[in-house]
């Protein structure tokens, strides 16, 4: 069952009109100049912040953590050293190759290449992977000698914690690390599942926002987020995702006063929830 079937209904709110004016602000990340680009997001779509640009990373706080959202998708927290990616689906290629549905074959790889950079970038103590990182049970056995040696070198010399999701509920052999539901370091808790709890950093509902620009729709991955919790967009390849303004995301953050953090090319675009297009 897909993601999204699990989600609730979708009842959009109202169109809104005009387009997005968000707060621009810079991320500047060396990574992102150099990632393979993504099926879906592979052209820059010129998001125009008409914001300042800020410093050369762009942080967002959560229950007074301050944690840097760099524009792959992935948290890090610098107190602790710890980066957090989410629902990377691994091996869902060779998920749906098994049901006879062919989707390109290299997901895996893609996504650890880019998961590579990250931590090559951040040198992180802590990789937290926040569930769904496999598309299924089977998913660890499936992988390449390549992947599965891939993920192990990223796992030396730090602590790696595959948090439980739905999809991959069961603890799994070979692939290192340990697994976990929760985790939680000072105010933080990193948990798959939204419940919506106060310092929470959660993930599942691979978060995407849609802005107007220009009479042209632009939609893109995001990190959903208010003072006291976040929600990670999707790291894996060929993931989908699901309209900030569904109503799981109203029912989670209590009201539309939240904040879409758009991922950009190198950077991140701030936009409020309810300047955002439904659907
Ligand atoms: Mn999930």
């Amino acid at each position: 069952m897909s993601k999204l079937a699990q989600a609730k209904p979708l009842t959009p709110p109202s169109p809104l009109e005009g387009e997005g004016r968000g707060g621009g602000y810079a991320a500047r990340s060396e990574l992102a100049a150099s990632r393979p680009s993504r099926r879906a997001e592979r052209v820059d779509l010129s998001l125009k912040g008409g914001g300042e640009e800020s410093a050369h990373r762009f942080s967002i706080t959560v229950s007074n953590a301050t944690l840097i959202a760099d524009p792959c998708g992935a948290l890090y927290w610098p107190e602790h050293g710890l980066l957090a990616v989410s629902d990377l689906h691994l091996e869902k290629g060779s998920s749906f190759a098994a049901r006879g549905m062919l989707l390109p074959p290299y997901d895996t790889a893609a996504t650890l290449a880019r998961l590579t950079k990250l931590i090559a970038h951040y040198a992180p103590r802590i990789v937290v992977a926040l569930g769904d990182s496999f598309h299924d049970g089977g998913g660890p056995s499936r992988l390449s000698a390549e992947d599965r040696d891939s993920i192990t070198v990223l796992q030396r010399g730090r602590d790696w914690i595959w948090i439980t999701g739905n999809h991959d509920p069961e603890p799994a052999d070979g692939i290192g690390g340990v697994f976990q539901h929760t985790l939680t370091i000072d105010a933080l808790t990193f948990r798959h599942l939204p419940s919506g709890a106060a310092g929470e950093i959660a993930g599942h509902l691979h978060p995407v926002a849609k802005i107007a620009q220009r009479g042209r729709a632009v939609r893109r991955r995001c990190f959903a987020a208010d003072d006291t919790r976040l929600v990670m967009p999707a790291f894996g390849e060929f993931t989908g995702g699901l309209n900030i303004r569904d109503a799981a995301f109203a029912d989670l953050f209590g009201t539309l006063a939240f904040t879409a953090h758009m991922l950009g090319e190198d950077r991140l675009y701030a936009f409020a929830a309810k300047r955002c297009l439904p659907g």
